[in-house]
């Protein structure tokens, strides 16, 4: 590969810069800083070295390319937009930040064709390509490296390398050797505030290094400097930081350099005078023919690549290539988790005993990970409390690339942004563990995860103050609710071995959802008959147990290990002559999308309502109404053992059915 001669490479790189101000311009709000800024890396890395066909974006042996820096949106859609992807025309440039346009203010995956993953809140990006880069290896030696060998190209700013989670994903990746995942940083010393000076003196080269990764400087205003890098990058056995020196806004006359041109419209005279020092003279929104031409020459590179790929791809042996492309689309087929969820029941119906739903779970998984091999799963630093590695699933390292357990470490956010990058990948279903109390350190990643639409599946175990002993920092009170509150998240609290195999199979089965399940570290008992068939769970609630010896008087809802709770008070009431039907509720967000009639079905008639959950209130007033009664936590927790906070926080049998007795002595 020979470097560009620098003309022709300005104008590109030009055209780049032109449609980020003429965008930002027009919307009246944008970020034109950083696409002006990086434009010269970013013309270097897609016309030059980006495996990638605008003919076919979603081809699988593709690089990717994450935009860490989702603020700098206008840099991805002018790219996309010159290399000839056709959904990114020029009227969707022009429609940048509108209602409906596939230019939205921070590129969002679901709405664009050739973006990888939703970016904005900072860090993320980088996190995420971790995960993309986890998912390429292991393919790779699951598969073979003639059908999976891609690599994984970041963009960072001063701010994606300031976050927290960055930290995170940076240890991960060096201490997986993650050669394949190359960072360029567009190091412009500049943020919103000002000087970057103001509240960093990172060395970001020697942190990196610190960390197990290769990392150089360059100028990132140099084309030939910026190739090299990456091509040296390319042949490393290392991940890679290049951090590229730029001007913010390169070209502006009075705003680049400055803060002035990271989140505003440069304004008409400043634009002028940025046209004049590059020597653009086109009109906003129009690319002469030459440089369009040279920008569709860079996008149809890779072509003869993929068609060769396909063929490699078409010559596999029938079976082979099937699974592959089964994995690639992420088909997991209904009938094989059927079959999963019934070998599952049937085990469970042969060894009938008190679980938590913890260890119900790893039961599911031993069951599960043979039968899916595209279950990549994983804890952060808490495997055998989260029982999330089966017996033999072997470990992902990089001399054992095709393991599918991964060592997250102590890393909760990471992993999570890591999962929702295999999930985008693609080829693998993520799923992994931590403690339901710090589902708060992966929550702005779970959040995405939900806002993308991606199938990851966070096993939160230790739900509630039944963990005991570890105490209120250790016990989730209001965490069911904070995650209830994220649309498109599915919240599962199963209340036995049998339920907890059903929410697995639905956390599988959405393809387009994130789940959590969220389970007990204390033994429960099994309440479901193991031999009924179907998936009692699916609609999210139903009865568990009927109300006897005529009408039901008293409805008890419960979800999780308070479904027992709740099954004991019904028998309490039935001593006492009042017959009660008891709910068991695995899932809000299930119930939410059931039809009416069948949610009316469940909710049933009886005059008096309980909802029990050893949590806060906050969510279940929208299925037993604000008339009910509740039985839960009102604050934290404390440390003891778990019967003796059941009872100091009063959520026992006894006193659910006393307070259903008094709401039904009230009227
Ligand atoms: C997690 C998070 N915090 C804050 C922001 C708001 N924000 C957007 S860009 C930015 C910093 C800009 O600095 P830099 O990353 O260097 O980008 P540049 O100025 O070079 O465009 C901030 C604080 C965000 N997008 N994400």
């Amino acid at each position: 590969m020979s470097p560009l001669a620098h003309p022709e490479h300005d104008r590109m790189a030009n055209a780049v810069r032109a449609l980020a101000m003429d965008a930002v311009e027009k919307a009246k709000s944008g970020h034109p800083g950083l696409p002006m800024g990086a434009a010269d890396i970013a013309t270097v890395l897609f016309g030059r070295v980006l495996k990638f066909d605008p003919a076919d974006p979603h081809w699988f042996d593709r690089d990717r390319f994450v935009l860490s820096a989702g603020h700098g949106s206008m840099l991805l859609y002018a790219l996309l937009h010159l290399t000839g992807f056709p959904q990114m025309t020029m009227a969707e440039i022009e429609r940048f930040r509108q209602l409906g346009s596939r230019t939205p203010g921070h590129p969002e995956a679901e709405m664009t064709e050739g973006v990888e993953t939703t970016t904005g809140p900072l860090g993320q990006g980088i996190a995420t390509a971790v995960g993309m880069a986890i998912a390429e290896r292991h393919l790779a030696a699951t598969f073979g490296s003639d059908l999976v060998d891609h690599r994984t190209y970041v963009l960072a700013s001063d701010g994606d390398l300031m976050e927290g989670i960055s930290q995170e994903a940076i240890a991960l990746a060096g201490h997986l050797k993650l050669s394949k995942l190359i960072v360029l940083f567009d190091d412009n010393g500049i943020s919103i505030d000002g000087p970057l000076r103001l509240a960093d003196s990172v060395d970001q080269v020697k942190r990196f290094e610190a960390c197990g990764w290769a990392a150089c400087r360059v100028d990132g205003h140099d084309p030939a400097a910026i190739l090299a890098a990456i091509e040296a990058a390319q042949q490393s056995d290392r991940p890679s930081l290049i951090a590229c020196k730029t001007t913010i806004a390169f070209g502006a006359p009075t705003k680049a350099g400055s803060e002035k041109s990271h989140g505003a419209p440069l304004g008409p005279e400043e634009i002028a005078g940025a046209r004049r020092a590059l020597g653009w003279t086109a009109p906003p929104f129009v690319i002469p023919d030459d440089v369009l031409a040279a920008w569709r020459a860079a996008g149809a590179r890779s072509r003869e690549v993929r068609t060769a790929w396909q063929a490699r791809l078409a010559a596999r042996p029938a079976e082979e290539r099937g699974e592959f492309e089964r994995r690639a689309a992420g088909l997991v087929p209904a009938e094989r988790l059927d079959a999963a969820l019934a070998t599952i029941k049937q085990r469970l119906a042969a060894d009938p005993k008190d679980r938590a739903t913890r260890a119900s779970s790893e039961f599911a998984l031993e069951t599960l990970v043979p039968t899916l091999p595209e279950l990549i799963g994983g804890s952060a630093d808490l495997t055998g409390s989260n029982n999330t590695r089966p017996k033999g699933m072997p470990a992902f390292s990089p001399e054992t690339p095709a393991g599918r357990f991964i060592h997250y470490g102590i890393r909760e956010h990471g992993m999570a942004a890591a999962m929702n990058g295999m999930a985008l990948h693609g080829g693998v279903v993520p799923y992994s563990g931590t403690f339901l109390v710090f589902s708060d350190y992966c929550r702005p990643s779970i959040r995405l995860a939900a806002l993308m639409g991606r199938r990851v599946v966070h096993v939160m175990t230790h739900d509630s103050i039944g963990l005991g002993e570890d105490g209120p920092t250790h016990q989730p009170v209001e965490h069911l609710a904070a995650l209830r509150a994220i649309p498109n998240l599915m919240v599962f609290r199963p209340c036995d071995a049998v339920e907890t195999a059903e929410c697995w199979a639905l956390a599988l089965a959405a393809a387009h959802r994130p789940s959590v399940l969220a389970l007990s570290r204390q033994n429960l008992p099994q309440l479901r008959d193991a031999t009924a068939p179907g998936n009692a769970c699916a609609d999210g609630a139903y009865e568990l147990l009927p109300a006897e010896g005529g009408d039901a008087q008293v409805s008890l809802f419960a979800s999780g290990s308070e479904v027992a709770i709740a099954a004991a008070a019904r028998r309490l009431l039935a001593e006492r002559g009042i017959a009660a039907r008891v709910v068991s509720v695995p899932c809000f967000e299930l119930f939410f999308d059931a039809p009416q009639e069948r949610r009316q079905a469940v909710l049933g008639t009886a005059p008096v309502r309980v909802a029990v959950e050893a949590a806060i209130r906050q969510g279940w007033d929208a299925i037993v109404g604000s008339d009910a009664a509740f039985v839960g936590m009102t604050g934290f927790g404390a440390s003891a053992p778990a019967p003796d906070l059941y009872r100091h926080f009063g959520i026992t049998p006894e006193r659910v059915a006393e307070i259903a007795a008094e709401r039904l002595r009230q009227g």
